[in-house]
């Protein structure tokens, strides 16, 4: 009721209507207040805030003008005279009145308010968790990481079946929605709560197991638990665990995930992540500690497993002329040292690499993630005709051809674990005689990427 009554202040009485664009449209009803403000709201970004005081009426606000205005990014960008519908576009400054009232603008100026669409939330902690709790990772070092465990068979050590309205099912914990419902019956029809649930298990303890398909890494793993309070009926029957602990199969015995890192430490409703050292495995279970006094079922509305070592991203620099500094696993920074104007000639360079890798199979990969020139070395403005080629050898791999590196060149392949496995990454630049070089460093900041499809 609370937050229901924020959105009737934001959109009805101070009238902000949400849009995409970049206009800001308020469509306010009067209330008869001859006042009000609405400060410091976040939208698209920026702060906004609307200031109502009645002209020819007592000023509450000294600093703000009469009438209907607007503050955009702290700057007062519009001021109308009554209570009106209307949009301000911020590219512009235009005031346009909808409502075909003689309402006067009284000042308008452009600001500055970004598209909807424009708008990332990543770098807003609190909607980054806001989103976590509803299931989904925004940031964009995890959020594209792939669900291991979404529609994977799922088994339990009991599932609740029984009445029907309360049935659950072990394959709503990987049905990829971390939502859960109140059981709905109205004549024939049956709504039942999209859950996993032990209601009515004679067990201290249940598991919930899920079988990979095929031995994967992991290494983390982030669980929604189900808590019904006292609502509707069957309320009251769960919440939150006492205790879990993530569990694999090693083939003989179920065994715990050493050195699992929860968080929050003691199990809460909705949300959990249990992060711990990479464990590879087919089969794994969560173990799960019902609670006592009283005694509640354990519900959970999704498991989501991860493994956020599968990937790994070193920035280095390739130079001309510029000695650069290069990641821990790479060696010296490559240097083609000085391009002789006039001259075809190819010029090589080579740096080194050492790769530790547990997967099954890994990949080595150069990019050049720059939209400037991609794939050429530059000099400020000046970049270099011929594409920066590159290609890497290792002991049983001395037969690859020189490519060009552009947005992204696939240098070796593994397809089986190695250790310290050196590698030689050389470049390639080719000089024509009618290339023009402007005097200077021409240089590059590569991407090198170690990934594996099969951890
Ligand atoms: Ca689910």
């Amino acid at each position: 009721m609370l937050g229901s009554f924020n959105w009737m202040i934001f959109q009805d009485i101070a009238g902000l209507q949400p849009r995409l664009d970049d206009q800001i449209e308020l469509y306010p009803i009067d209330m008869g207040y001859d006042h009000f403000t609405v400060n410091n709201l976040s939208y698209h970004g920026t702060n906004v805030t609307i200031v109502w005081q009645r002209p020819g009426g007592t000023v509450y606000y000294p600093k703000a003008p009469q009438g209907y205005s607007l503050y955009v990014g702290g700057r007062r960008v519009m001021t109308v005279d009554d209570l009106a519908h209307v949009t301000w576009n911020s590219a512009s400054g235009a005031v346009s009145v909808l409502d075909g009232s003689d309402t006067k603008t009284i000042f308008s100026t452009s600001g500055s308010l970004a598209k909807a669409t424009d708008v990332g939330l990543q770098d807003n902690p609190r909607m980054v968790d806001a989103f976590q709790k509803a299931g989904v990772d925004i940031t964009p070092q995890t959020g594209t990481l792939p669900n291991l465990a979404q529609g994977k068979p799922a088994t339990a050590s009991y599932t609740t079946a029984t009445p029907a309205s309360q049935a659950t099912a072990p394959a709503n914990a990987v049905d990829g929605f971390t939502t859960s419902g109140l059981p709905v019956t109205s004549g024939s029809y049956v709504g039942t709560n999209p859950i996993w649930g032990d209601n009515g298990s004679p067990n201290a303890q249940d598991w919930l197991q899920l079988d990979l398909g095929k031995p994967t890494r992991l290494t983390e793993a982030k669980l929604y638990f189900y808590s019904n309070k006292a609502f509707g009926a069957g309320g009251s029957t769960y919440k939150e665990p006492s205790a879990y602990s993530v569990q694999y199969y090693d083939g003989t015995t179920w065994q715990d995930v050493p050195a699992q890192a929860k968080a929050p430490a003691l199990p809460a409703p909705n949300y959990n992540v249990d992060d711990f050292p990479a464990v590879t495995a087919q089969l794994v279970r969560v173990l799960v500690t019902k609670a006592t006094n009283p005694s509640r079922a354990v519900g959970i509305k999704e498991i989501q497993l991860f493994d956020t070592q599968s990937q790994t991203q070193v920035p280095g620099t390739v130079g001309g002329t510029v000695p650069a500094t290069l990641g821990l696993t790479l060696g010296t920074a490559p240097s083609f040292g000085s391009f002789t104007p006039g001259k075809a000639q190819d010029y090589f360079a080579s740096t080194t690499a050492n790769v530790v890798s547990t997967a099954g199979d890994a990949m080595l990969s150069v990019a050049d993630p720059s939209s400037d020139h991609t794939g050429h070395l530059v000099n400020g403005t000046f970049f270099l005709p011929q594409p920066l080629q590159a290609r890497a050898r290792k002991a049983d791999t001395q037969g690859t051809a020189y490519n060009d590196v552009g947005s992204g060149l696939n240098l070796l392949t593994w397809i089986e674990p190695v250790s310290n496995d050196p590698v030689t990454i050389e470049f390639k630049q080719t000089i024509g005689a009618n290339d023009a070089l402007r005097t200077g460093s021409y240089s590059k900041t590569l991407t090198y990427t170690l990934s594996t499809t099969n951890p």
